[in-house]
């Protein structure tokens, strides 16, 4: 079992909704831990960074905007097989197939307003974990919980 980290975050819809502490909860229920967190407005270039592999497509420009259009929170989760744990938690990218019990499949309706991001897999975590945090800001710790999750 491979303990990996993936960044997460709620994006500008969630953080509209007062879905925040929602979404940081069930992750947390999961088991997995949160180590790094950042409140923080989102500029056009980084907001193009993150999603540079959209760009050329029909809804880039809306996804810049939207992701660009207030303050979003984010994070970075580790844990067990983290990226794939926090991708099942979040539900499908539209939130129409996501299943009952899922982040998108009990709070969202459209796919352009679908309440969080997760990193997709191990290389992409690492590139967008870079992107948005500075090594010093990734906090290494032990939790009381940690032997009890897995
Ligand atoms: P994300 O990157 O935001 O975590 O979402 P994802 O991996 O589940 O989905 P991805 O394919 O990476 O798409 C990124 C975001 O772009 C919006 N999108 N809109 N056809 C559409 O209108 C469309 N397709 C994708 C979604 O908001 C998606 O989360
Ligand atoms: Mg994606």
């Amino acid at each position: 079992m491979a303990v990996e980290r993936s960044f997460v975050m709620v994006k500008p819809d969630g953080v509209q909704r007062g879905l925040v502490g929602e979404i940081i909860s069930r992750l947390e229920r999961r088991g997995l831990k949160l180590v790094a967190a950042r409140f923080m407005a989102v500029s056009r270039e980084l907001a193009e960074k993150h999603y540079e592999v959209h760009r050329g497509k029909p809804f880039f420009e809306g996804l810049i905007r939207f992701i660009t259009s207030g303050p979003v929170m984010a994070m970075v989760w580790e844990g067990p097989n983290a990226i794939e744990v926090i991708r099942s938690t979040m539900g499908t990218t539209n939130p129409v197939q996501a299943g009952p019990g899922t982040i998108r499949g009990d709070l969202a309706v459209d796919i352009g307003r679908n309440l969080v991001h997760g990193s997709d897999g191990p290389d992409t975590a690492e590139k967008e974990i870079a992107l948005w945090f500075r090594p010093e800001d990734i906090v290494e710790y032990g939790r009381a919980a940690d032997p009890w999750v897995v």
